[in-house]
């Protein structure tokens, strides 16, 4: 693009834009209540567990808190701008298209801001939908046990103090809900803390141990509710396993192919 010859911006006035913004966020909010699969969390695990539904014509809702999607993706470690992949993960990064390259035998590294942003802008070309800045504040729960829904609202509602946000959240339902808080599991913790789950969290760093568990053990938790990634380590009180994200990956996919059976799709 160049402004060698630029000419001025389109006509639009400042009431019309507020128009189109509320016109614009509503149809599309009407369209993110009921959906197949909502997922809890925007780091790696839930954001290619959402692509991989959505690209196989799946109706996803990805639920988010911060205003940024990525979670612990940006960065490899210790502030440090490297993600480090062991194979069998590096072949999800060849298929994003991220640049990447072989640092040991087996074991890849990529720049993270840019393997980050190819995963979310690989999400979002599949269709996923994303409320940002949108924390899970609860599930739904209906007469079978069965998780069917979330109970969300603005993440800034919880910076304000009680008495000036006393301020009810709403719901969104779905056939299947996905716990991709990492190690938070705060999907399943809302179950735990009514005695229908526990969260032990993760035991101490052994990478090499719990990439692999991770991996295995991802599926459904409860009736309606799956967890995959960092989740499927507290859950289970699996070890954690530090800066290498090849299980996030493996854990989304294997995720997304349970959930394929589950809908019959
Ligand atoms: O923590 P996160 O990146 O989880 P992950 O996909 O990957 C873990 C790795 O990043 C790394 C690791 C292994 O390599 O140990 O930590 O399992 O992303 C979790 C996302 O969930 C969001 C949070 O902001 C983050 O983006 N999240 C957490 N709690 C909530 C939430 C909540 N209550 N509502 C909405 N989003």
């Amino acid at each position: 693009m160049s402004t060698h010859e630029f000419q001025s911006f389109s006509h639009a006035t400042e009431s019309q834009i507020t128009r189109l913004l509320v016109s614009e966020f509503a149809d599309w909010f009407q369209d993110c209540i009921e959906t197949d699969v909502l997922i809890a969390g925007g780091g790696p695990s839930g954001l290619i567990c959402a692509r991989e539904l959505a690209r196989k014509g799946v109706k996803v809702v990805l639920v988010e808190r911060n205003n940024y999607l990525g979670g612990g993706f940006w960065t490899g470690g210790f502030l440090m701008n490297k993600v480090i992949v062991r194979s069998p993960g590096d072949g999800v990064l060849a298929e994003l298209g991220v640049p990447f390259k072989e640092v040991a035998p087996g074991v890849v590294a990529a720049d993270g801001p840019h393997a980050c942003s190819r995963l979310i802008a690989a999400a979002c070309e599949a269709g996923v939908r994303i409320l940002n800045m949108t924390s899970v504040e609860d599930v739904v729960i209906r007469e079978d046990s069965r998780v069917a829904g979330l109970v969300i609202n603005w993440t800034p509602v919880y910076s304000l103090p009680r008495e000036v946000a006393c301020i009810d959240p709403v719901a969104l339902e779905a056939r299947a809900v996905v716990d991709a808080t990492g190690h938070d599991a705060a999907v399943v913790r809302h179950l735990a803390n009514r005695g229908l789950a526990s969260v032990p969290g993760c035991h101490p760093m052994w990478v090499e141990k719990s990439e692999d568990e991770v991996v295995r053990r991802t599926g459904f938790v409860h009736p309606g509710l799956m967890v995959i990634g960092m989740s499927v380590a507290a859950v289970y009180g699996l070890p954690r396993m530090g800066p290498s994200f090849g299980a996030m990956f493996l854990s989304g996919v294997r995720g997304a192919e349970l959930l394929l059976q589950y809908l019959g799709k």
